[in-house]
């Protein structure tokens, strides 16, 4: 919104356009004419709610296994959810990294560190671990993985079959802070130092009240990652039918928890998993963008007011302030990334609880 200097005499009219050349070539900004596009009485995320459906991303996942080796230098097979919004910007959000990552049988993925933080949720296949700091975390459908940033991790596939899971990382968010460091490990592979899962092992005995907390948002704030590293899908199922019980809701939801101090497991990620029961969840407001992957079953949310139907293993976005409300038949899993730790560690994160469904505007994949 540019301010009217319709008013001032012909001499000061060519003044101030004096000015806004001079302004210009000495490289200043004046924000008069760009607070309105800077301070927003919300987010104004450019990402828009986008759906990856598994239909799609599978079979090129299962092209790009049989065209494309795993290398030194590509270092991964992996396809990145790329927002719409962002302008050709490889990321699911502004925050946030979402992506598709395959190994073929036999396969594995070489040795590095980087400063960005990763989570792995597996979503179908078997055979393969992931070695952190050189603890073999085995990857089963379901199971939650962490590789914090800094550490040492890569991925091996010593089955038969081919395997697909999940990816997120707060990539944009250190990209943003120019804080990128990557090197790669002197040899393809880290020696497996021990038994496998030595961090699961160690953490046997904590109870699962420790492992995941009630509800969607932590309060805890932890600048460590957790020191557990794999989540088992057998336990997250056995707690998110325990708090539907509980809660008797159509929607149970649980944030998985650093055993040590109750925070999230990353310091710049929060991971979530939500059991959607007939009918479903309140329409809800947060700050903060997050990822969802469909574990299992089929449903349907209302992204600011419009409809997107998802099955089993499909991926979509709910951007910053968006207003998403999500509904299932039958039963269904979904599993969250967000970025709420650093906005609560900002003092900047925000919710809202909506009391009306949402009028569905439009429907996604309708022409
Ligand atoms: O598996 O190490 O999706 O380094 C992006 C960057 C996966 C990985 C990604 C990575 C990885
Ligand atoms: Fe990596």
């Amino acid at each position: 919104m540019s301010v009217e200097h319709n008013a001032v005499p012909a001499d000061e009219g060519q003044q101030l356009e004096a000015l806004y050349r001079d302004l210009d070539a000495a490289d200043l900004r004046p924000l008069w004419n760009i607070t309105e596009q800077l301070l927003t009485p919300e987010p104004r995320p450019r990402a828009v709610p986008w759906l990856w459906p598994a239909t799609t991303m599978r079979p090129l996942a299962e092209r790009a296994i049989r065209l494309v080796p795993v290398e030194r230098g590509g270092e991964r097979r992996v396809l990145s959810l790329t927002n719409p919004g962002l302008g050709g910007r490889p990321y699911a959000a502004g925050t946030l990294w979402g992506a598709l990552q395959c190994l073929g049988p036999r396969e594995s993925a070489p040795a590095h560190r980087h400063s960005p933080g990763a989570i792995r949720f597996v979503l179908e296949g078997e055979g393969v671990w992931t070695t952190v700091d050189g603890d073999a975390c085995d990857m089963r459908p379901g199971d939650l993985v962490l590789t914090p940033g800094g550490c040492w991790h890569d991925h091996a596939n010593g089955g038969d079959s081919a395997m697909f899971w999940f990816d997120g990382l707060d990539l944009p968010m250190v990209e943003a802070l120019d804080a990128i460091f990557f090197e790669a490990y002197p040899d393809l592979q880290q020696r497996v130092e021990g038994q496998h899962n030595r961090s699961e092992t160690a953490h046997a005995g904590t109870p699962a009240a420790e492992r995941f907390t009630a509800g969607q948002v932590e309060e805890a704030l932890d600048p460590a990652p957790s020191p557990l590293l794999v989540y088992r899908w057998s336990e997250t199922s056995a707690r998110l039918a325990e708090l539907l019980a509980e809660g008797g809701g159509p929607m149970a939801s649980l944030e998985f928890t650093n055993p040590r101090s109750g925070a999230s497991v990353l310091p710049t990620l929060a991971c979530g998993a939500h059991r959607v029961a007939r009918g479903g969840s309140v329409p809800v407001q947060r700050s903060g963008n997050t990822v969802y992957v469909v574990f299992q079953g089929t449903g349907t949310s209302v992204i600011d007011g419009r409809h997107f139907d998802w099955q089993t293993g499909d991926m979509f976005v709910v951007p910053s302030w968006s207003v998403a409300e999500h509904h299932s038949e039958g039963q269904a899993d979904l599993f969250s990334l967000s970025d709420s730790p650093v906005l609560r560690a900002l003092g900047v994160y925000r919710e809202r609880v909506l009391a009306e469904p949402q009028a569905v505007t439009s429907v996604f994949g309708a022409s």
